[in-house]
């Protein structure tokens, strides 16, 4: 049998799976092509566990990795949540325990804490609002400016927020993401030389945000950034972020080039989901992903309090 012809099946054993079980399929934008390509959603961890909720499907099949789960989990308590590889976790979520959260507050008494949508669920629980890459400005500016403010865990989104905000007392926790770190600025400055009309979109998480944020056109979350590009007259691209985003920029966007600030900004645990894998999710209905009901809803309450202020 052909490669083409084995993927096929593996497609179409997937689909009908998906129909028996009755579920929905929900794909961060970060997966590999073949995962983004059988999804019902792809985007990002908040419009993942969104969809998730919303849906009628009392299985949801997170593509993602596992704060993910767990953030579909916290929303939509009575549904089955799985995660077709329990390996599949992230670096920046495991940059902060519960306990150092719970540690680093003591520190900092009456302190507001501001997490980032990458944490694990123990940590939202003692989080007073979550935010996400598109909104942290907005949450941050939410808050009373008398207030001390603990971000955590990603120091370079948070140093991006307080150079929006320097008035502010903003205590960055060291935490960042390994794939993102792989992000150089030379590479940037290069790409920018040898296509000069490309608009340069850059993620926040990269670990060269402060030196090639001069460079940048627009600072954004992925759904940012794949929403830029639609809209954009340009016809070139140069994309700082992980590399799964090109295949939803390629596909969405026929007629325009989008170059990578670095080929091997590629995360090792979103590409632990495979087509594969998700068959095996749904036939077995593995792996569950729950949270503790206390836990659940803390952690629920700080997302709340996000989506309230948008
Ligand atoms: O929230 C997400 O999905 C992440 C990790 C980044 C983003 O900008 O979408």
């Amino acid at each position: 049998m052909s490669g083409t012809a084995t993927e096929l099946s593996l497609k179409d054993k997937v689909l009908a799976l998906k129909k028996k079980r009755g579920a929905v399929i929900v794909a961060h934008n970060y997966q590999l092509g073949e995962v983004q390509d059988i999804a019902d959603y792809v985007g990002d961890s908040l419009g993942m566990a969104r969809f998730g909720q919303a849906s009628a499907a009392q299985t949801i099949v997170i593509c993602g990795v596992h704060f993910m789960a767990e953030s579909a989990a916290i929303l939509s308590p009575e549904k089955t949540v799985l995660i077709p590889d329990l390996e599949a976790g992230c670096s920046l979520a495991e940059c902060i325990t519960a306990d150092q959260l719970a540690a680093w507050k003591k520190e900092h008494p009456g302190a507001v804490v501001v997490s980032y949508v990458n944490t694990t669920a123990a940590v939202k629980a003692l989080t007073d609002i979550c935010c996400t890459s598109s909104n942290a400005l907005k949450v941050v500016q939410s808050i009373p400016e008398d207030k001390e403010i603990l971000f955590v865990p990603d120091m370079y989104l948070g140093s991006w927020v307080r150079m929006q905000e320097p008035k502010r007392k903003i205590h960055l926790w060291n935490g960042s993401c390994h794939t993102h770190v792989r992000i150089k600025p030379e590479p940037i400055v290069q790409l920018k030389k040898d296509h000069p009309k490309a608009e340069f979109l850059m993620h926040p998480e990269c670990g060269c945000l402060t030196a090639s944020m001069g460079l940048a056109d627009k600072i954004l979350s992925t759904d940012g950034i794949i929403k830029r590009a639609k809209e954009s007259s340009a016809k070139e691209f140069i994309i700082a972020t992980e590399v799964g985003i090109l295949h939803r920029l390629n596909k969405e966007n026929p007629g325009k080039t989008f170059y990578p600030a670095a080929a091997e900004a590629s995360c090792e645990f979103m590409k632990k989901i495979t087509l594969e894998k998700v068959m095996w999710a749904l036939e077995d209905l593995q792996y569950k992903v729950t949270v503790p009901k206390a836990t659940a809803d803390k952690a629920r309450a700080a997302l709340d309090k996000m989506v309230a202020i948008g």
